[in-house]
């Protein structure tokens, strides 16, 4: 009877998106602090506009509470689903238990959230962080045979791919005794503070010894190779560099010989967000989780992918 009622009366039948009503997204994006953002978005406008869906886009410019805001926002303006990429990982489930009680499906895009009850959302498309982490912990035991000095360009702390990309990285080096992290600290995923981390490890007294840098995302690696020309070091041979993402500037570095390797971890996500979107508004059932198959990219595949690069 309701459903009935829903249907026959315009401006009723919020969660029915079935007929000529346009399913209406809201989107929460973290802020433009990579190129791999960039492509992120990019990907998503594209998508919500060859589905014909209504996307409600809102950049957090990386600060959690303008997250939350815009998450009550969409509650408030009666989105169909939400999706979000949360900067951090806690903090976030009071906010998913008021977009619960409104009955609006969630969609995590890119990163996961620490919450105690799995099902305050419907699906999470993202990468595998730890085994990102893992592949570049990998590629460097075997390009410096187990022996390697490294300091790591942490990304934003508090969140999924930093934690899970340190621990993986981690895991993969513990089985060589002769591969240690010897600094660690943050560079907030973006060029420039990686250069200025980049910089203070260079000046630190035993910069010499470094041989490695482990950079969770291209943008920092790029920051440290800047940083690294500035200071008289040569980027890719004096120190060798792995990072993740697999931006195009990473191919073109790779291509220069000034950085080592890439993993990729891929952004072009928002054609899977809006066919999960289109499905749980009709109420269908959707995959828990949704990976991409991804690669690792070094001077022995970079140039021949280069091309192809999108981003
Ligand atoms: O690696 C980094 C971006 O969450 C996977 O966020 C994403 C990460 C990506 O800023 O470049």
């Amino acid at each position: 009877m309701l459903t009935v009622g829903c249907l026959l009366s315009a401006g009723c039948g919020k969660k029915e998106t079935g007929g000529d009503k346009k399913l209406t997204v809201g989107f929460s994006q973290i802020g433009a602090e990579s190129a791999w953002r960039t492509a992120n978005t990019d990907s998503l406008k594209d998508a919500a506009q060859k589905a014909g869906v209504n996307l409600v886009f809102s950049d957090a410019q990386q600060k959690q509470e303008n997250q939350i805001k815009a998450l009550r926002s969409f509650v408030a303006q009666g989105v169909d689903v939400i999706a979000f990429s949360p900067v951090v990982s806690t903090g976030f489930e009071p906010v998913l238990q008021e977009i619960r009680q409104a009955k609006i499906p969630v969609i995590l895009s890119d990163r996961t959230v620490d919450v105690s009850d799995p099902a305050l959302y419907a699906s999470f498309v993202g990468s595998d962080f730890v085994e990102e982490g893992r592949r570049a912990g990998e590629w460097l035991a075997t390009h410096t045979d187990g022996k390697a000095t490294i300091v790591e360009l942490v990304g934003t702390p508090g969140a999924a791919p930093a934690i899970d990309r340190k621990k993986g990285f981690e895991e993969a080096i513990a089985k060589y005794p002769g591969m240690k992290i010897v600094k660690s600290q943050s560079g907030d995923f973006t060029r420039a503070k990686g250069k200025e981390v980049m910089e203070a490890f260079l000046k630190s007294p035993d910069a010499k010894g470094i041989t490695a840098v482990f950079a969770h995302n291209d943008d920092m690696a790029l920051g440290a190779i800047q940083a690294m020309e500035e200071a008289g070091v040569q980027p890719g041979k004096d120190i060798l560099i792995v990072s993740i993402d697999g931006v195009k500037a990473a191919f073109e570095a790779i291509v220069a010989g000034k950085l080592n390797c890439t993993v990729e971890c891929n952004p072009l996500i928002g054609g899977t967000i809006m066919e999960l979107s289109r499905k749980l508004a009709d109420h269908q059932e959707v995959p828990r989780h949704v990976t991409s198959q991804e690669g690792v990219f070094d001077s022995a595949n970079a140039a021949r992918e280069l091309p192809n690069r999108k981003y």
